[in-house]
């Protein structure tokens, strides 16, 4: 089997697609499950995910990246859990991640409380002032102008999809330019901005598959290409990622 994935990558065109595929089948044997021997009990976090959701995604990467363990409560939405409810009256959206009791929600804020809480391990954000309110800066802006476009792009007809591509396309290339040289916008290691557009790749490959046109590709954007594999490669992202034919099919459900 881990020979078969193998083969299949280094004999396929080398898209982050047939990587990820591997180091799934490498995941599926345990092969990359790294830290589970050192995770560190006892945290009292409980998780409301959902396997489909970018946004619960960014959470799990976190917690992995600090060695954190978890209780996993699978919502399904349809009906809303009470427990979800109650956790998050305002949004009533997941991740919630529950700490002590007390719930904390939205992914991006849930992130920099993780970062905050858990100060051991790989840092998530930079200790430089003016680092952290540029990584912010980003946040905000793929949460503003990317996501809502390719939300909406899975959901309407091929007229109104034109300027949602324009729009993911030009948040590309802007990311592009912020990622520079750096092997990931948090330098060395995977960081706040990373995690944050990071957990949108697998629906951007959605995207591209529904509509069957390439949005991230190497002649635009070659370093973001080469940063996506890199993130998608990463320990602490694999094991979190779900198989993309898997949110293929959940995703025909908001077609128009
Ligand atoms: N801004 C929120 C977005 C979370 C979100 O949209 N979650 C979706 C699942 S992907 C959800 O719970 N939707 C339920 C609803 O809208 O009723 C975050 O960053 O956590």
């Amino acid at each position: 089997m881990v020979a078969y994935g193998l083969f299949h990558f280094w004999m396929s065109k080398s898209s982050y697609k047939y990587f990820h595929h591997t180091l799934l089948i490498l995941k599926d044997i345990n092969y990359l499950n790294l830290w589970e021997p050192v995770l560190m009990a006892n945290n009292d976090l409980k998780l409301l995910e959902g396997w489909f959701s970018p946004f619960v995604w960014r959470v799990k990467i976190a917690l992995n990246i600090k060695s954190l363990d978890y209780e996993k409560i699978e919502e399904t939405l349809r009906p809303k859990s009470d427990l979800l409810l109650q956790s998050n009256p305002v949004y009533k959206k997941i991740p919630v991640l529950i700490h002590g009791g007390k719930p904390i929600c939205e992914s991006a804020i849930i992130v920099e409380y993780i970062e905050e809480t858990w100060t051991s391990g790989p840092s998530i954000l930079s200790s430089d002032p003016y680092d952290r309110a540029n990584a912010r800066f980003w946040v905000a802006y793929i949460d503003d102008k990317l996501f809502p476009s390719m939300r909406s792009a899975l959901a309407t007809d091929e007229e109104a999809k034109k300027p949602l591509f324009e729009q993911i396309e030009e948040v590309l290339l802007k990311m592009e330019e912020v990622l520079l040289n750096k092997p990931f916008f948090g330098g060395d290691q995977i960081g706040l901005i990373d995690i944050v557009l990071g957990s949108l790749l697998l629906w951007l490959e959605v995207l591209e598959n529904i509509n069957e046109r390439k949005l991230l590709f190497e002649e635009k954007t070659p370093a973001l290409v080469k940063w996506a594999e890199r993130f998608l490669a990463d320990p602490a992202v694999v094991v979190v990622m779900p198989e993309t034919d898997k949110l293929i099919e959940y995703a025909k459900a908001f077609r128009p």
